[in-house]
């Protein structure tokens, strides 16, 4: 592919919109040529200041849209499943936002409907996997000086939820990445899955269970706990420590400037994941467009979408009986191997 290429933004909410700004000021090789939303008037907004980009209520629409050569999918998970299959149609390339699809037979769905064209077109936008530090404890895994990898201890928090957050989207919308995150730090599935809840935080909307906290144990014996508490009110955190046979390594500890003054140290704590993951985002974004253009598809791919929403969905099992609930997956295909 040779030029510029035209990307399809499909969703304008906040991550779309987010991916828009990004395409439009910090990646090169790319412009928005096309961005679609139910809201139009929304789209439209968004598309005015763009040259040559145009607004649309319809995927398909967009998708046709003069210059479109690639899709960001950014609509709500329950909408990416028919947009994938709209740029299947089409023969383009896709970066969909997490999850790929809400539940594991969607993500099955989507794996055949791409086996069926024979090639890779789909990267999901885990964008964990671009982080700096995520890359950096990746690589002190996989080097092997430590012995094999026992547990990833995590933290997932956010200050507070969106107001239509359920005790299960503790799981399958945030917790999803620390299940995509540990498949892809120890190179192992997750076989099972366990859920407890303290008591409710004080400052959990009414009806969520929040905090939690969920136990994946891989195939390989490792041990990955997720503290996940989406109402702390201090701060947005995500920390993982590794710990190995003879080492351990943590990462999202998130030292800044470090301020002294009136007998007291201290520094800031980000408060947001599109300030934390800022970099990732962008990282992702620029790779994910280098590679379109050389005709590659990288990243994290169907079949990971498909994995992380299995075990998500043993997850929401596992809340609801309070049993240890195991991961059935699917064997993995050639075109993913
Ligand atoms: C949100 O959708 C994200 O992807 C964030 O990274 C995560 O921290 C948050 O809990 C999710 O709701």
């Amino acid at each position: 592919m040779s030029g510029t290429l035209g990307v399809a933004v499909i969703g304008t909410g906040r991550m779309g919109a987010d991916h828009v700004r990004r395409i439009d000021r910090y990646v090169s090789g790319a412009r928005v040529a096309a961005v679609a939303d139910l809201d139009g008037d929304r789209a439209k907004e968004l598309s005015a200041g763009l040259p040559g980009c145009t607004a649309h209520t319809d995927v398909a629409a967009a998708l046709d849209a003069p210059g479109v050569q690639a899709v960001v999918v950014a609509s709500p998970g329950p909408a990416h499943e028919e947009a994938l299959y709209e740029a299947f149609a089409r023969e383009l390339p896709v970066l969909c936002e997490k999850p790929l699809t809400p539940d594991g037979a969607g993500a099955l769905r989507v794996m055949e409907a791409e086996q069926r064209l024979g090639r890779r077109l789909v990267q999901v936008g885990f964008m964990r996997r671009h982080d700096a530090e995520y890359e950096q404890l990746k690589s002190w895994l996989d080097a092997g000086a430590h012995g094999r990898p026992l547990f990833l201890h995590c933290r997932h928090r956010n200050v507070s939820s969106p107001s239509f957050f359920t005790s299960e989207m503790l799981v399958n919308d945030s917790v999803v990445h620390e299940v995509d995150a540990a498949r892809w730090l120890l190179g192992q599935e997750i076989a099972a899955v366990t859920v407890m809840a303290p008591a409710t935080a004080a400052g959990a909307p009414r009806g969520v269970r929040d905090p939690q906290l969920v136990l994946l144990e891989t195939v390989g014996g490792a041990i990955v706990d997720v503290e996940v508490f989406v109402n702390c009110g201090f701060g947005y955190q995500v920390q993982c420590e590794a710990v190995c046979e003879t080492g351990s390594a943590r990462i999202g500890d998130g030292w800044s400037m470090v301020t002294q003054g009136a007998g007291r140290w201290g520094g800031a704590i980000d408060q947001d994941y599109t300030v934390r993951f800022s970099n990732a985002y962008d990282r992702q974004l620029q790779r994910w467009v280098e590679a379109t253009r050389a005709g590659r598809t990288e990243g994290p791919s169907a079949w990971d979408g498909y994995a992380a929403a299995a075990v998500c969905e043993a997850g929401v099992r596992a809340q609801r009986t309070g049993v240890r609930t195991t991961v059935e997956l699917v064997e993995r295909p050639p075109l993913y191997c």
